[in-house]
């Protein structure tokens, strides 16, 4: 899986598209590329077992892992309904 092969860079990434709407057309497409790759039954959401299980490919399992999937979706997860919507331009709020 290209571009997913840190943490700190799937983490920036997820945060980074949340924060800002306003990606060049080349950055959307690598991010968007890291959600397809994320959202294993394509349902155009990731929810945080999605995201651990991308984790957990990239690092391997720890509960460290978890730890850090669980600080990540507190962050990116902002209506808490436990999954993060990157389809469209607009994160669900
Ligand atoms: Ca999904």
């Amino acid at each position: 899986m290209q571009g997913f092969k840190s943490h700190n860079g799937l983490q920036n990434a997820v945060l980074s598209y949340i924060a800002s709407q306003k990606l060049c057309r080349e950055e959307e497409k690598s991010l968007r590329d890291i959600f397809i790759a994320l959202d294993t039954n394509k349902d155009g959401f990731l929810t945080k077992e999605e995201i651990l299980a991308g984790y957990e490919r990239a690092r391997g399992k720890s509960g460290e892992t978890q730890k850090e999937v669980d600080k990540m979706m507190m962050r990116v997860d902002l209506n808490k309904n436990g999954r993060v919507d990157y389809n469209g331009n607009k994160i669900n709020s």
